[in-house]
């Protein structure tokens, strides 16, 4: 379902006065109004093609009817939170939950919503229908060869798709690993993984990018081939230039200091993305900023200053994306809402006073430090994002007009309430 034009008018035209009073009073406050919001407008996040639908846990699923069945009515979805808030105009796609049977039509159907491709996702941590050779111990760490072959041919694939659409990265996820002691020689596992990533990396384009994710356990429960950033770091340093490492929020043990670990990668020019998720426990799928707005703060504290170092483009120079699963909201509203929750702490981490910082350590004024991130985290820029949105031909409160609209009733009467989204 797609809004008219006429509906996001009247719904900004509505809120458009008290809109106004709060910009203009934040807006008197800060030092770089306009170049905050030209960097909010041009700052893109992925949406995954499984975000669309319920997810579950292994103890059961709950449809919230209206979901997407097929390829084409996940774009759709996607267009609609794109025209929603200006921000989500980019999709990440899973093989084979998601192939795209007429590349040529899904490329115009991108077009048509104002969408591109982001990173590929390949999927060896489960059997596929009339698939050969079973992952369930292991896919490029397997101990046998043949197994490893068909897990390095599966996304070879997946990069052919990706190059008919137009992306440039892959992302490589492995659940391997071992749930016992003794069941895996860890030294072979990470030699037979390695050797399989490069076989991988040998026939990726000139201009593509491969980042290796992580993640500290689950499905195995005892070791993870690819368990942690400093694995990851390893792989992709033995493979070359165009590899690189990709944190998920949601996949390192608890308390992990994460945003030491992203301004290490940035360091190393080994940072190449981002899956944003939040989580309380050991899950990687709860809305991005719903547990821990602060961490997601400093992280993207760290990610400004790092790539400021650098020079990088913030909008471009890494794959932002999402990866959550929603098990009891309705998944676009999580989407807006975790969105939302990105650029609200990106804005703030540009709101950092980076000099004051900067001579505060110098100084080891621990307490101004302090005050100074402080200041930036508890700064309401809400209105700030709003105002990026209605310049870009958005909603001022997308969560609102997307309630407002029936957006979810009207999915359920052309879709059906049992639908179920590929994948899930
Ligand atoms: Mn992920």
């Amino acid at each position: 379902m797609i809004l008219n034009k006429s509906q996001i008018d009247a719904h900004n035209d509505k809120g458009l006065a008290r809109h106004k009073k709060s910009f203009d009073y934040i807006a008197g406050e800060l030092v770089d109004t306009e170049g905050v919001i030209k960097k909010l407008v041009d700052f893109q996040v992925a949406i995954p093609s499984w975000a669309l639908g319920n997810g579950g846990t292994r103890f059961g699923r709950f449809s919230g009817g209206g979901e997407p069945a097929t390829l084409e009515e996940k774009m759709e979805d996607i267009g609609l939170l794109h025209q929603l808030n200006r921000s989500s105009g980019a999709v990440s796609l899973h093989i084979p939950w998601d192939i795209p049977e007429d590349a040529k039509a899904i490329k115009s159907l991108a077009a048509d919503f104002d969408l591109k491709f982001d990173a590929m996702n390949s999927n060896t941590f489960q059997d596929q229908k009339d698939q050969a050779l079973s992952y369930k111990f292991g896919s490029m760490q397997h101990v046998d060869k043949a197994v490893r072959q068909q897990a390095i041919d599966h996304n070879i694939e997946v990069i052919k798709y990706g190059q008919e659409l137009g992306s440039a990265s892959l992302t490589v996820w492995l659940a391997d690993g071992s749930c016992f002691p003794g069941q895996l020689n860890f030294r072979n596992a990470f030699n037979n993984t390695l050797e399989s990533l490069q076989a991988v990396y040998a026939a990726l384009p000139e201009d593509w990018k491969i980042f290796v994710e992580y993640k500290a356990f689950e499905p195995n429960f005892y070791s993870t081939t690819v368990g942690d950033w400093g694995q990851s770091l390893l792989y992709t340093s033995k493979l070359g230039d165009k590899a690189y490492t990709l944190v998920d929020l949601g996949h390192h043990l608890p308390n992990a200091n994460i945003e030491q670990i992203v301004a290490l990668l940035l360091n190393e020019k080994k940072l190449g993305g981002f899956h944003f998720n939040d989580s309380k426990y050991g899950d990687d799928d709860l809305t991005v900023g719903s547990i821990k707005p602060y961490q997601l703060f400093l992280i993207f504290r760290e990610l400004v200053d790092g790539m400021d170092a650098r020079g990088m483009n913030h909008a471009t120079d890494l794959g932002w994306m999402i990866d959550a699963s929603h098990n009891v909201k309705d998944p676009l509203e999580d989407l807006l809402q975790s969105v939302e929750a990105i650029l609200l702490a990106y804005a703030q981490a540009l709101l950092v006073d980076a000099k004051a910082l900067s001579e505060a350590q110098q100084n080891n004024d621990v307490a101004l430090a302090q005050e100074i991130l402080q200041t930036a985290f508890r700064t309401d820029l809400r209105p700030l994002l709003a105002e990026a949105r209605l310049r870009a031909g958005g909603a001022l409160q997308p969560l609102q007009l997307y309630r407002d609209a029936n957006v979810r009733k009207e999915l359920i009467n052309k879709r059906g309430a049992v639908t179920v989204a590929t994948g899930l």
